[in-house]
């Protein structure tokens, strides 16, 4: 009789460290999923007639969407700290760039911004994205 009682006491502990666990677990994946991939927008700095706005190559770009000031001659400095050979290449198709980007070092990229739009780039392989904005 006692012993029951103490293998129900347990086995309620039991239940009560899966839901923790699962709910951790599911707390974690929509993190994952909608969390790490929000896109964060930062526009560029402007001084004088130029503007400059800096990329972190990191797993992704970071942030993902740069947003410049149209008419204002552009520069993204890309910094690549990821050492996969994956995003050791950006592609702007818009603009025919395509960068080698050196580890650990700022890359500056001259960006058009004549006529307003959205524009995408994406590492040599095409699975990482960013965007450029320009208004
Ligand atoms: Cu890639």
């Amino acid at each position: 009789m006692k012993n029951n009682f103490l293998q129900e006491g347990s086995l309620i502990m039991d239940k009560i460290l899966v839901t923790i666990i699962a709910g951790l677990l599911v707390g974690f994946i929509v993190w994952w999923f909608f969390g790490k991939h929000v896109t964060k927008e930062v526009a560029a700095d402007v001084t004088g007639n130029e503007q400059d706005v800096s990329v972190i190559v990191n797993g992704g770009y970071t942030p993902s969407t740069v947003v410049l000031k149209r008419g204002i001659p552009a520069q993204i400095t890309f910094n690549r700290k990821d050492p996969s050979s994956c995003l050791e290449q950006v592609v702007f198709e818009d603009f025919g760039i395509n960068d080698f980007l050196p580890q650990n070092k700022d890359h500056a990229i001259d960006i058009d911004t004549s006529k307003p739009g959205e524009y995408s780039y994406a590492c040599g392989m095409n699975m990482f994205h960013g965007k450029v904005i320009v208004k």
